[in-house]
Formats: C-alpha cells, structure tokens, sequence
C-alpha cells in the first residue's frame, strides 16, 4: 500500500426514505462518517463510520468516533504500513471499534485501488454475487407489517427479516408465517429480552425461523448459552461478538450457533476476516454479513465480505434504494436477479463517491495531513 498522506473526515446526515425502528430506537436521519485516504501517488480509498447519534446500538456515536480519529488514530497513521498491520498499531486505543474501521476499511480501499483489484477478490472472496435479504423495522400494527413485507417480496427480496421487541414479537411472527409460508424469514430483538422471557422466545419454535438475533443483553454469552439449550430456533449473535476473543468464548460456551458480522462493530475487514475464517473453517459453523444503514461506501465493504467462502446466509445488504432515495454513490447498489447484488470488478469496492450529491448531505468536514 501507498504510503497514507492525507486523510478526510465527511459527517454526512441521510435522510431515511422512511422511519427505521429498531428495540432501542427509531431514526430518520442517518449519520454516518465518510471516510477518504490518500496515497503519496494520488491513489485514494473509502472507508465509512457507523456510529448512530445515540450511544443505543453500541457506546460510540458519530461525535466520539470523530474525536477518536482526529485526536489519536490520525496521529498513528504514519506509520501504519497497510490495513493488516492497523489493527496492531492503534491497539492502545482500547475499543472505538467503528471508528477504528471506518479508517481500516478506506486503507483497504486504498490497497485495492492501488494494485487494480477490486476488494472482494483480494481478501480472498468466492463467488460475484452476494445472496441478500431485507431487515424491516418495528412497525405500528399487523397490517401495516403485511404491507411493507408484500411489497419487498415483490421488489425481489427473498429473506426477510423483522425486528421484534416485547410486546411485538409472537404475533407478527404468526402473521407473517400465515400469509407467506415457505419465505425465509428470521428476527432481531437487538438486546432486548432477558431470560425470564425465555419461554415466550421458545414459542417463536413454532414458526421454522431461520434464526433469532441476539436476544440477550448487548454484552452476554452466558444467557444466550443458556437459552440455546431450551430452544430449537439457532441463535445468532451480533452486539454480543465485538472481536476475534468474542467468538472464540461464544464457541466455548456454546452461546450460538451463526454470527453476523459487521466490520464496523468489530474494529474492521481484518478482525472481520479473522471472525469469519475461525467460525466457519474451525468450528464449521455459518456466518453472514450484517448491515447498519451504510451509505453506497459502507455497502460495497460489506459485499466484498460477503462474498467469503463461510457466508451461508443471507446478509442484510439491500439496495441502497432500500433507505435512500439517493445514495452518495456514482453507481447505486441495486438488487439483482434471486435476491442477489452483484460484486463489482471494478478495483476497490467498485464504486465511487459522486461529489456533488456528497456535497448534499455533508455538515462538517476536515483534512489532516499525516506526517
Ligand atoms: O441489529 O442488525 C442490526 C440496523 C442498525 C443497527 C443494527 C441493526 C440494523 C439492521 C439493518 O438490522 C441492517 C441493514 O439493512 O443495514
Ligand atoms: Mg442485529
């Protein structure tokens, strides 16, 4: 990799095309950090932030994350070497795992850039098409779900996904099986339940789920091993496993049995390698790509990752239409035949932030130089 000359921080806020409404929060406007790096010969590359506002998914926000990269990984980025030694040289930066990969992931761009390549091949992907599913929010009634559920069904979306909290999870679960049967169709309490709730999430065995996402508290494996000897439906984890440790404890307490990974929660594409080659070549367990609203930069990360040999689920990488009336991208990702996106072969992750639409949603930016 080029040595890193300069790099450009973008707060952009996106406005949803309609609320997002999750167990621990609702949002209209995205936040994310956009991410650009610099080589010495010009070349560039894209990374993104995807702390929310609030510290609700996990403790960062757009606000820490941004101090976090100015104040200590700016000033360790000289020298840093490529994305495989980042991880080493910011390591006394205990935690910040999204602000740490929102640069990690624009080093990788960089490489990939540099050498020509698109990103997907160079670590180590399999396949040009990623199979993708949709994740649907909490929403205010049955019918309403029906609703928004039949029209992803015919844009093309196979698996569905919906986010379930007390008092909203059984009952559309049952109504959703009775209007489409045969769909593949899993849910996301993110963190919502306790185990004391652990019979009524039993009773989600009823409805050949694929799985249920992380239950229990944003920290736990011991309940979630728990629960997982009570109940059928395999358990995913996701605030739960924050690093390669994290999956190794979760093997040996037989806390899950799929892990959704997301770069961002992890601390970047390394660890995220480092999860997916242990969980699905050591302990020959599946693995799929999760999301969190990422802008057209964040999405062509995350289907570089799922294009791994361990993903064996679908992963929640819609079409950036899917939130955006209009992404930040030259070439918007759309949903291609079978529920499927197409990996680019352009070098990178194929695709290109158009400045001007860029220019729309940013409300603060900064250059650094890096020494
Ligand atoms: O738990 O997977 C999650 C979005 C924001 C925060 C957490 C989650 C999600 C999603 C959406 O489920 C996935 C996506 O389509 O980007
Ligand atoms: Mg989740």
């Amino acid at each position: 990799m080029p040595r890193v000359r300069s790099l450009e921080l973008y707060e952009v806020w996106m406005p949803l095309k309609s609320e997002f409404r999750t167990s621990f929060g609702s949002t209209r406007l995205r936040p994310a950090i956009l991410v650009r790096v610099e080589g010495e010969g010009g070349e560039h590359g894209w990374g993104e932030v995807v702390a929310g506002e609030g510290p609700w998914y996990s403790y960062e926000t757009v606000w820490t994350a941004w101090h976090v990269i100015v104040d200590f990984i700016a000033p360790m980025l000289g020298s840093v070497e490529g994305p495989s030694d980042f991880r080493e040289r910011t390591a006394r930066i205990r935690g910040h795992n999204m602000a740490k990969a929102g640069v990690e992931m624009a080093l990788w761009d960089l490489e990939a850039r540099s050498s020509g390549r698109p990103l997907w091949e160079m670590i180590g992907g399999v396949r040009s098409r990623v199979s993708v599913g949709v994740s649907v929010g909490i929403q205010g009634s049955v019918e309403s779900l029906l609703r928004v559920v039949s029209r992803y069904l015919e844009e093309g979306y196979r698996r569905i996904k919906i986010k379930i909290e007390p008092g909203w999870d059984v009952e559309p679960v049952k109504s959703l099986r009775r209007e489409f049967p045969d769909i593949p169709l899993q849910v996301d309490a993110n963190a919502a339940y306790t185990l004391l709730d652990a019979p009524r999430l039993a009773e989600l065995d009823k409805y050949s789920l694929l799985m249920i996402e992380q239950p229990f508290s944003h920290d736990d494996l011991v309940e979630h091993a728990d629960f997982r000897r009570m109940a059928r439906t395999p358990i995913c984890l996701d605030e739960s496993i924050k690093s390669l440790g994290d999956a190794v404890a979760a093997l040996r307490l037989g806390s899950a049995d799929i892990i959704n990974i997301k770069p961002g929660r992890v601390g970047g594409i390394g660890e995220a390698l480092s999860i997916h080659d242990f969980w699905s070549m050591k302990a020959h367990k599946p693995v799929w790509i999760g999301g969190m609203l990422e802008t057209g930069v964040g999405r062509g990360h995350l289907v570089a990752l799922a294009t791994l040999p361990g993903v064996a689920y679908p992963s929640d990488i819609s079409a950036s239409s899917r939130y955006y009336s209009e992404d930040i991208v030259d070439k918007p990702w759309e949903l291609g035949p079978d529920s499927t996106i197409e990996a680019r072969r352009d070098p990178g992750i194929g695709v290109e932030v158009d400045e001007a639409k860029l220019r729309k949603y940013v409300k603060k930016s900064r250059k650094i130089t890096i020494k």
